[in-house]
């Protein structure tokens, strides 16, 4: 059995189509595909590293600190990826054989290889949430009741924006009202945040605000912030000394990593202030997919990086759709049978978005008259 490194249109796929040459390709696959500013890059040229498996690493250490002040949190860690964010707090609110409620089209229900029960030894019961959203009444259902032969509930993780979902956005009330009620019930909350400033930025609100009564919030530096690698957990001093503990035992203890630190400190100092590009692009994009009719799409629900539309209609599946579109250099990613994803993010620009939407009406229109 072979695997691929991605479904359909990966460049890594030996039977992918490829894009003709010279043609100037709009990468809307995900956010995780930005490449680092020369700023950045300069940034990181000039670092100044030391050990951080020692803690020596001055540029890592004001990654920390700062993460730490924006988020009004007691401390932070810089993890190597989203996903170790997650597991190593999964692993630290929960023992083994606990339950972890969380939305069914979450990120750690769906795409982190089971890690939450491979590895902290937990079961996801996944509840589903309308766009995405969950409201505490679903997650008071989903616990278990206090009986021996039952499961324990111990956590309820959140994800800000909510990727699968459109990149819908917590009401921050409703963040609140969970953490009082879980609180009250005697469990956590964790918050994936891996796009929390890109909520931030939709809700014109502060991300301290936003999560001050979450337990710990990861937040990824490599999304829409445009750093290279990265992420932070954020939480008390308590949580953030064991959190160093399972990065070790995880395999991320970095050592000179100051270096990828630096461009991190940039993207969190300064992107935040230019997502609303991204959105006011995913918002114009969303009405342009609208108005083409095989696709459907409720464009009024795009608030912020991400446009999630259904492609049934043109007669071809998710994987088909992107690998079609493939060729003429506009790159999408399936993310369900019939639903295809455009992440916007700062490298592409309002005219790498027209262009988008030129290929994928084409696209659809051909097929809807093949198929009409
Ligand atoms: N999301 C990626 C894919 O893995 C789906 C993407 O292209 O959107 N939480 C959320 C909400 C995420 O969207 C992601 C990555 C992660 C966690 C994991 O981050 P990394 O890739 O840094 O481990």
């Amino acid at each position: 059995m072979t695997y691929t490194v991605a479904k359909g249109n990966q460049l890594a796929d030996p039977d992918h189509v490829a894009t003709s040459p010279g043609t100037p390709t709009v990468d809307l696959r995900s956010d995780t595909v930005t490449r680092p500013s020369d700023e950045m890059r300069r940034a990181m040229a000039a670092a100044d590293v030391g050990d951080d498996v020692y803690g020596e690493d001055p540029t890592v250490n004001q990654l920390q600190k700062r993460a730490a002040e924006i988020f009004g949190k007691q401390a932070a860690l810089f993890v190597p990826s989203g996903c170790m964010g997650n597991l190593i707090s999964i692993k630290i609110w929960t023992n083994l054989g606990n339950e972890v409620i969380c939305e069914e089209r979450s990120h750690v229900n769906l795409y982190e290889l089971a890690s939450m029960s491979a590895i902290a030894g937990c079961m996801p019961r996944a509840v589903r949430g309308e766009n995405g959203i969950l409201g505490w009444e679903q997650i008071q259902s989903a616990i278990r009741p206090k009986i021996y032969y039952d499961s324990k509930t111990a956590l309820v993780c959140l994800e800000n924006t909510a990727n699968m979902a459109g990149g819908t956005v917590y009401p921050t009330e409703c963040v609140h009202e969970i953490c009082d009620q879980a609180h009250s019930a005697g469990l956590k909350v964790h918050l994936d945040g891996a796009r929390v400033f890109n909520a931030s930025v939709a809700l014109n609100e502060p991300v301290a605000h936003m999560t001050k009564k979450c337990d710990s919030v990861m937040l990824c530096l490599s999304k829409g912030l445009g750093a290279p690698v990265g992420s932070m957990i954020v939480g008390s001093r308590e949580f953030i000394e064991q959190a160093r503990i399972y990065r070790k035992m995880f395999g991320g203890g970095m050592r000179q990593v100051g270096v990828i630190a630096a461009a991190g400190l940039l993207a969190l100092e300064t992107s935040p202030a230019r997502l609303h590009e991204d959105h006011e692009n995913a918002k114009y994009l969303a009405e342009g997919i609208a108005k083409i009719p095989s696709l459907k799409i409720d464009s009024a629900a795009v608030r912020t990086n991400i446009v999630i539309f259904d492609c049934k209609a043109t007669g071809m599946n998710a994987v088909e759709f992107c690998d079609a579109l493939h060729p003429t250099g506009v790159w999408a990613q399936d993310t369900a049978l019939y639903s295809v994803r455009l992440v916007t993010h700062w490298n592409v620009d309002r005219h790498g978005v027209n262009r988008a939407l030129t290929e994928i009406q084409s696209l659809a229109q051909k097929h809807h008259t093949r198929t009409a």
